[in-house]
Parts: structure tokens; sequence; C-alpha cells
């Protein structure tokens, strides 16, 4: 197998047999020709499947070392699809950091379907152990957890999982597979919210689901069919195009995302920092073993009070205060108050998503720029 950044540039861009574009034609197509009824060239309308969406889901599959891929309309919309695979009764344990939409959506939405959602600290292993019942169907994970970093062992949960017959779903957004691939782990399904490193450039609102569990493949292929959450092709040639230099993007978001950690740890205004290639994050060692990068994303503490966050916040003129993250561009938000809001604020609390708790998603600016930007808004 070719390696992942060929693999990113190549699979699906085969030229166009029509006049041999290199870069293949966009088909914005609703609905294909058909010779005879049933007859036609392998896609008759662009819900079921679209030339376009197809070699996207080709690419995608190709990087998360998987056999199938799903292009949805939004990081929420793939969730949905594969949760939606369950039947009422059954019961899903998720890692207790997620991203707050994820909550909101199996706490609001999902449960009344009758499907029951247990949060735990999976970093735990006793108490993942304890917390498995005869209802569990999956195990949902994200790793790094949205917001607090946290790092679960995935080889573990997929042993574990596996001698009980569930299914393991990772959430991989952070991490990207240029930083970690859980399939190759024991993963049985893999989601991302495109709309971050994928795409990487805060242009198109995206999911994707990849599996090679070919049952489960035909249970989102035809929930997505019938329900109808598909990528529309425009988004689907945008993100297509921002995944061939998804690995040059993640090199640099990595490398100065460390060198910033190493600057705010030493740094007097800040409390405390969450970053998994740091010696001092609690998982340091698995992510060490685990990962091939520590990715972009890094969370910390300021001293003081909300008010320390805010002016923190609102002082940064590099880092844009906004949701979000992934993109070329460095983004700083407030958990609390933005992308972690939907958390009732006790379960905030228990988490330790506290008032002092800023999320920074670096960009690829020059990292000098970025530190400098940091310490006068510290200041
Ligand atoms: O926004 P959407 O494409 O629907 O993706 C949802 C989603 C799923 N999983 C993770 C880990 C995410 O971070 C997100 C979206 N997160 C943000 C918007 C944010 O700022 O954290």
């Amino acid at each position: 197998m070719k390696g992942i950044s060929t693999r990113a540039v190549h699979s699906g861009q085969e030229p166009d047999p029509s006049f041999g574009d290199v870069i293949p034609p966009l088909h914005l197509s609703t609905t294909f020709a058909q010779s005879s009824p049933g007859e036609h060239k392998g896609f008759d309308y662009s819900r079921a499947g679209n030339p376009t969406r197809q070699r996207y889901e080709t690419c995608l599959a190709s990087l998360e070392s998987g056999t199938h891929a799903f292009a949805f309309s939004s990081g929420l919309a793939a969730i949905d699809a594969i949760i939606r695979t369950l039947s009422p009764g059954d019961q899903v344990l998720c890692c207790d950091d997620v991203y707050g939409g994820t909550f909101r959506l199996f706490e609001r939405i999902l449960k009344n379907q009758n499907i029951e959602f247990r949060f735990a600290d999976l970093t735990d292993h006793s108490t993942l152990e304890q917390t498995i019942g005869a209802s569990t169907k999956f195990i949902w994970v994200e790793t790094p957890t949205n917001p607090l970093l946290k790092i679960i062992d995935l080889r573990h949960i997929c042993d574990l999982a596996k001698s009980k017959s569930v299914k393991v779903a990772v959430d991989n957004t952070f991490a990207t597979p240029i930083c970690q691939r859980p399939l190759e782990l024991g993963a049985d399904i893999v989601m991302h919210s495109v709309t971050k490193y994928l795409n990487g450039h805060s242009d198109v609102i995206g999911g994707a689901v990849i599996t090679n569990d070919s049952d489960l493949a035909e249970q989102i292929g035809f929930i997505q069919f019938a329900a109808g959450a598909v990528q529309a092709p425009f988004d689907c040639y945008l993100a297509h195009r921002g995944i061939k230099t998804l690995d040059v993007r993640m090199q640099r978001h990595l490398t100065s995302a460390m060198q910033i950690a190493e600057h705010l740890e030493g740094h007097s205004r800040v409390e405390k920092v969450l970053y998994p290639g740091l010696p001092s994050h609690p998982q340091h060692a698995l992510a060490v073993k685990q990962m091939d990068g520590f990715s972009g994303m890094i969370s910390f503490f300021v001293k003081g009070d909300l008010a320390d966050a805010k002016r923190v916040l609102q002082r940064t003129r590099l880092f844009t205060l906004a949701e979000s993250l992934g993109g070329v561009e460095s983004l700083i938000e407030h958990p609390a108050i933005m992308t972690h809001a939907s958390l009732p604020a006790e379960v905030r609390k228990d988490l330790g998503i506290e008032d002092t708790l800023i999320r920074l998603s670096v960009g690829i600016e020059n990292v000098e720029d970025l530190i400098e930007d940091l310490d006068q808004a510290l200041e």
C-alpha cells in the first residue's frame, strides 16, 4: 500500500476518462439518464450516489484503512446515522468528555428513541469493565477528547469490546488519520467532522463514516440513502481537494502546537496546559504509543477567573475568537460558553470544563507570530 500522503493526493483522483482532466470534473447533476428503465451507467439519482461523492468516499476509505466510506452533510449527521443502526433498548457507553453537540444529540434527540447513553471516564479501565452491560451495543470514543484532550486506549477498548461482542465507534476528528487510524487498532467504525482538519479550510460542513465491517456498511448506506443526509457534490469536491494537503497541514499544526504548548506551560499567567505531546499530560505515554503525532489542539487554564479568561479571548488578534477547529487559520474559544454550552453546568463542573478553560486550534501561520499573539493577550 502506498503512503498516506500519496493516497491523499491520488485516491479517487484518477484522470477523467472523457477528456483526461487531471482534476476530475464536478458532477452537479441530481439525476442520470437511463437507456431503458433501470439501465444506467452506475448512478440513477444523486441522493443514492454521485460520481463526485463516490471519488471522495474512495479517498476517505483509503486514508482510514477502511473498505467503505460515506460522506454526510455534517459530522452530527454522520453520528446520527451510526446510532440509528441500534434498536430501542440498546445502550451506548460513551466517553464522558465529548463535543457538546454530540452530547446534545445523544441526550436530547436519540435518547427519546429509547436508546440509553451512559457516560463514563474511559481512561479508567476498571470503570470501563464495570460499565459495559448486557444491552451495551456500542462504545463511543473520542480520543483526543473535546475539549479536555484526554487520550483513551483504543487497543485496550477494542480488545475488551470484542470479547463482549460490543462494537467500538471512534470519533477521529481531532487526531485525523495522519495521527491515528482506529480501524487498524481494532475499531469497527470511524467518523469525522470533515468540517475540521480533513477539509481544513473552514468552508465546508461535512461528516464521514468509514468502516470495514460490511454489515455495518450496508446499514449505514441504507440509512443515508433512506434518510438523505448526503454531502452535496460541491462540498465533496472541496473536501476532497482539501484532503490533498492533509499531511502537510497536520505536520505544521502539530509542530506548532507542540511549541505553543511548551511555551504556555512556562507562562506565569497560565495555570495548566492540556496537550497530549507534553510529558505532563496524564496519558502522554499512551499518546506516544497510540498516535503518530499529537495534532493541533491545545486546551489551557488561565490563572484567575472568567473575567481573566474573557480578557485573553477578546485580545488575541491572529487567533480568531470562534467555534470550530482544524482550519489553516488559528482559532481560540471558550468551551464553557461556546462549544460545550449544551452540557448542564454540573456536568461541565464534574468534568473540569471550568470558566478559566480556553481551547486553541493552532493554525499553520508562523509559530513565532502565534506565540507573540498569545503573549500580548495574556499580558
Ligand atoms: O459540526 P459538525 O460537522 O456537525 O461536527 C460535529 C463534531 C463532531 N465531533 C467532534 C469531535 C467535533 O469537534 C464536532 C464539532 N465541533 C465543533 C464545532 C467545535 O468547535 O468543537
